[in-house]
């Protein structure tokens, strides 16, 4: 379909500028393993310091591209299966809030005056154009989802008895979690983090602000993955060759997601004092209960490649995952999903081990956390985002794609890099290895006291894998730009493979109503999180001065 200009020009700029940016964010991944390995011994490289590199890294990957790609993906979805065009001067406003708090968090990470992480939790303290930054970015998204709000309010009158577009349920539900889960943290940026930066209030309730971000913390990562779940929903079946097993199941999955996503954040926090221990346990079950939409998901995935491989003839049990188009170059998508499928059944299976309660205190704050969260956040999540990035650029910019066997052979690479990667990272948290912490300065330089041989072989293998995942990415910014660059060949256009399903189901209109599930959201947070919150008053001990990361005294000391 025809897409307008303004609507092509906001979604390209979508697009490019995180990965214009990830280029930064790859390299800092590489300096971490270079940093940890052992390779280095050094706090600093190029006048970028440890953390200020690992903040970099995690801040453009995991926030940045994420929340550009679901705004730009969102924006592509909503026009493309509702054939409406959302209004412009907010998607405009929504752009450029993102664009501007992007530019202003950028400059004060690389300025080195922001050195707290993704998770910015204090008392570590950055300059208040970090908050800001990251506040602007989150804002400016919600205008995006407001301008969908409305044009699919005009969609369903004018369309009283057609089922949602999935792909359009699955966008909004995801931007509700996501306009949920922000509040609470826009609420700890620029009501608690902001005025303390600027230094208006001397101290902070840490244990109240930690809570806020891991209400949001957790939703996060959900927000991250319902752009890939909406692609292997409605678009993986039909690349595949085949049909998708289930429109209901998909449906359920996402609005179990819509109630689950949000009230189990405290999993990240169970070896905090604050809460109380019935709290922990009550987030526990919740967070086995929010796996249940992803089980649901697997079963019926392979359902529909099962029969896209039996309809390209396959034959036996497990005959069809033979037949997939795996090296399709005029389809890579499928390469992308796939592999990001494969990745999140390791990394579903060590985020079952992390919500256990007694499990978690073996693993928490080691590297079987990093090892964990890169086989799904850098799995289905990043695979996703970087296939259907290149797929939309070539469509809307008219561009055919270079190096086509570049880009196939990209997920593969990926895929065998984040294996390795995540192996050595396991491992090596099950023998202790802390996360986020410069090993090659002590446990891994053997002129240290402190030398551990035993994380030497962790590290090493962590190391190759990092490599093979820098490769991978150096291929794939070598097609995405070289397309960029090159000549229009066709007309720009708007067109996403949508998969039929394989039998028509019982419409059931509980998956067709948002309201019952919004109430049970609402609901389940409360009940999850004002016992939560209780407790970050009753157990917080006293308020805490601001802190930079390089210095274990507060900040400007004759104050406090
Ligand atoms: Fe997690 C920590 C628990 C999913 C990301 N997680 C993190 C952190 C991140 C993260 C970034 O309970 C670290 C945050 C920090 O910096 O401290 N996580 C879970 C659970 C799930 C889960 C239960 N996590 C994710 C996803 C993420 C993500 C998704 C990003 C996108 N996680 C935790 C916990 C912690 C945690 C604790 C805190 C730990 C601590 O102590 O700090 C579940 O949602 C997982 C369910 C997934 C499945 C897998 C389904 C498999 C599928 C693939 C099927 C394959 C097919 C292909 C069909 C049940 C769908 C077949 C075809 C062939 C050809 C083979």
């Amino acid at each position: 379909m025809q897409v307008s200009k303004s609507f092509r020009n906001i979604i390209l700029i979508e697009l490019l500028m995180p990965v214009t940016l990830l280029v930064f964010g790859i390299y800092h991944g590489l300096m971490q393993v270079i940093y940890r390995s052992g390779l280095i011994h050094a706090s600093a490289m190029a006048k970028i310091d440890y953390y200020q590199g690992l903040t970099l890294h995690g801040v453009i990957n995991a926030v940045v591209l994420t929340t550009f790609f679901a705004v730009a993906f969102g924006h592509a979805t909503i026009i493309y299966y509702l054939k409406k065009e959302p209004n412009k001067l907010l998607s405009r406003i929504s752009m450029w809030l993102m664009i501007i708090g992007t530019l202003m968090a950028a400059a004060a990470m690389f300025s080195g005056q922001a050195s707290v992480l993704y998770t910015f939790y204090p008392p570590l303290r950055a300059t208040p154009f970090f908050y800001l930054g990251a506040a602007l970015l989150i804002i400016g998204s919600w205008f995006a989802f407001f301008a969908w709000v409305k044009v699919y309010r005009q969609w369903r009158k004018e369309n009283p008895r057609v089922k949602t577009p999935l792909a359009v349920l699955g966008t909004i539900i995801n931007f509700t979690v996501w306009f949920v889960c922000t509040l609470a943290v826009a609420y700890e940026v620029l009501v608690m983090l902001l005025p303390w930066s600027i230094g208006f209030v001397k101290t902070i309730n840490v244990p109240l602000a930690r809570m806020l971000f891991w209400f949001f913390g957790h939703a996060l990562v959900y927000f991250w993955l319902l752009p890939s779940y909406i692609m292997f929903y409605t678009m993986l079946p039909k690349i595949a060759g085949g049909k998708l097993y289930s429109d209901n199941a998909g449906r359920l999955a996402l609005f179990l997601f819509l109630i689950l996503s949000v009230p189990v954040g405290v999993h990240h926090q169970f070896s905090e004092p604050v809460f109380e221990r019935s709290t922990k346990l009550f987030q526990s079950i919740l967070t086995y209960g929010v796996a249940i939409p992803s089980f649901v998901t697997a079963f019926t995935i392979a359902a529909s490649l099962e029969y896209a491989g039996r309809k390209r003839g396959a034959k036996g049990l497990l005959g069809w995952t033979k037949k997939l188009p795996y090296w399709d170059k005029n389809n890579f998508l499928f390469a992308y999903l796939i592999c990001g499928l494969i990745l999140f059944i390791f990394g579903g299976a060590t985020g079952i081990v992390n919500a256990s309660y007694s499990l978690n205190n073996i693993v928490h704050n080691t590297d079987w956390m990093p090892g964990h969260f890169h086989m799904t956040v850098a799995g289905p999540v990043f695979l996703a985002i970087l296939g259907m990035s290149i797929y939309l650029l070539s469509k809307l910019s008219g561009k055919e794609i270079r190096y086509k066997n570049f880009v196939t052979i990209v997920p593969y690479l990926w895929l065998i890099g984040i294996l390795l990667f995540s192996t050595g990272l396991m491992w090596g948290g099950l023998l202790g290895e802390p996360r986020r912490t410069n090993l090659g300065m002590t446990y891994t330089n053997p002129e240290n006291s402190l030398y551990n041989p035993e994380w030497v072989p962790t590290t090493m293998l962590t190391l190759v894998g990092g490599i093979i995942m820098t490769v991978s990415a150096v291929l794939y910014f070598w097609a995405f730009f070289a397309t960029i660059f090159s000549k229009k060949s066709f007309e720009p256009h708007l067109d996403f493979p949508t998969a039929e399903v394989i039998h028509e189901e019982r419409e059931l209109p509980i998956l067709n109503n948002f309201r019952p599930w919004l109430v049970l959201m609402v609901i389940v947070i409360l009940v999850a999180y004002i016992p939560a919150l209780t407790d970050t008053f009753k157990f917080n001990g006293p308020d805490a001065p601001p802190y930079n990361i390089d210095n274990p005294m507060p900040v400007d000391l004759n104050k406090f």
